[in-house]
């Protein structure tokens, strides 16, 4: 049987680069997509690469049509959230548009291609269902629980959310339309040792293993040339808004999903998700924890990077594709920061 075949569109970002590792280690054939620059170092030597931009309809087609992939994944976005406030023209031209552009090659040039949209838990915008049922206690209190599943309302708080909303609506609508298998993953924060410094996550892991460098030179005793020891300095972690929850996971579960829903009998939307949730000061408190310091000693409120709206709340239920897909994260979220933590520098 000839080698499955699967096209990445973002295979240079976190998500990409796990997904093009676990696809190769299945045996496929994989191409990632990257943009043309006028330099490249050859780092792409693991896959096939074609070079186009995903904003370019042109570009597109012409490289759905070269590969007639089977697995089309579409990981590209400007996916970072406080950065679509400040550009939320590119943010659409890439994250919605961009997806419009594949989805419609799909349908022209290689219809049977399955697709994979890589939709977000911000679509949510912090709405959530509740579920209230009597303690497990037996007694007569009640638990609340809030999460958010495949049923809870949209309401997007971000330009990143209302492009990835555009690009949801049309995976759905080309599956119905033209018979596509085309499936949207809502995926919750998922992090990793290859996560973008900007995220906050491993803003955190750096700075942490940073600091973990300044105590051991301290420890050590570092000198100067005139015989005087260095005062060793290091500036406080400036953060945002810290009053808020994530569902964290590692990003290679995630694509382990990703490849479950473009494989399954019939298309359909999932949510992808640990189905824990947890404050940015517990992330905190963990990861400073491995040095065993207090990160309130390290940490300061910087009100410029607040966002000029904010989702607060997030929790995934993934019982659907539990159920449907038998997909389960195997990394919690401890081992996910001491992981990052860690690997920081390796
Ligand atoms: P998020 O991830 O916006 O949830 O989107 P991010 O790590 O950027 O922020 C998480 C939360 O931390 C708060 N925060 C800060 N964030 C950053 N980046 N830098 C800071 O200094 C800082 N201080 C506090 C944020 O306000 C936010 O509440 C991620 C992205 O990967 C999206 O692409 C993806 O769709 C969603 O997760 C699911």
């Amino acid at each position: 049987m000839s080698k499955k075949s699967a096209l990445i569109f973002g295979v240079t970002g976190q998500d990409g680069s796990y997904l093009a590792d676990y696809l190769l280690s299945l045996g496929y054939s994989v191409t990632g997509v990257v943009r043309r620059v006028s330099t490249r170092k050859n780092v792409y030597n693991k896959y096939n690469t074609v070079e186009a931009d995903i904003t370019d309809s042109t570009n597109v087609s012409r490289v759905i049509k070269l590969i007639k992939p089977d697995e089309v994944y579409n990981l590209a976005a400007q996916s970072h959230v406080a950065v679509s406030f400040e550009e939320p023209g590119h943010t659409w031209d890439v994250t919605a548009k961009g997806a419009l552009n594949i989805l419609e090659a799909i349908r022209n040039e290689h219809p049977t291609a399955h697709y994979f949209q890589a939709s977000s838990s911000e679509m949510f915008g912090g709405q959530y269902t509740q579920r209230i049922s009597l303690a497990k206690d037996g007694g007569t209190e009640v638990e609340i629980e809030k999460f958010q599943n495949e049923l809870t309302t949209f309401s997007p708080k971000s330009p990143y959310a209302v492009a990835k909303l555009a690009a949801h609506n049309f995976t759905s609508v080309y599956r119905e339309a033209y018979n596509i298998h085309a499936s949207s993953g809502i995926m919750f924060n998922h992090e990793s040792e290859r996560r973008g410094e900007n995220f906050v996550t491993r803003k955190i892991t750096k700075y942490v293993a940073s600091l973990r460098h300044y105590m051991n030179d301290v420890m050590n005793g570092v000198w100067v040339d005139n015989g005087s020891k260095v005062h060793h300095l290091c500036p406080k972690l400036k953060l945002g808004n810290i009053d808020v929850w994530r569902d964290w996971g590692h990003a290679e579960d995630y694509v382990r999903a990703m490849h479950l829903m473009v494989n399954a009998p019939y298309p359909d939307d999932y949510v992808i998700a640990t189905g824990k949730t947890h404050s940015l000061t517990n992330f905190l408190e963990e990861a400073f924890g491995v040095l065993g310091v207090n990160w309130k000693d390290y940490t300061e409120i910087d009100d410029s990077l607040r966002r000029p709206n904010e989702v607060v709340y997030c929790k995934g239920d993934r019982s659907k594709i539990k159920t449907c897909l038998h997909w389960e994260p195997t990394i919690d979220f401890k081992t996910l920061v001491q992981r990052m933590v860690n690997n920081e520098g390796r």
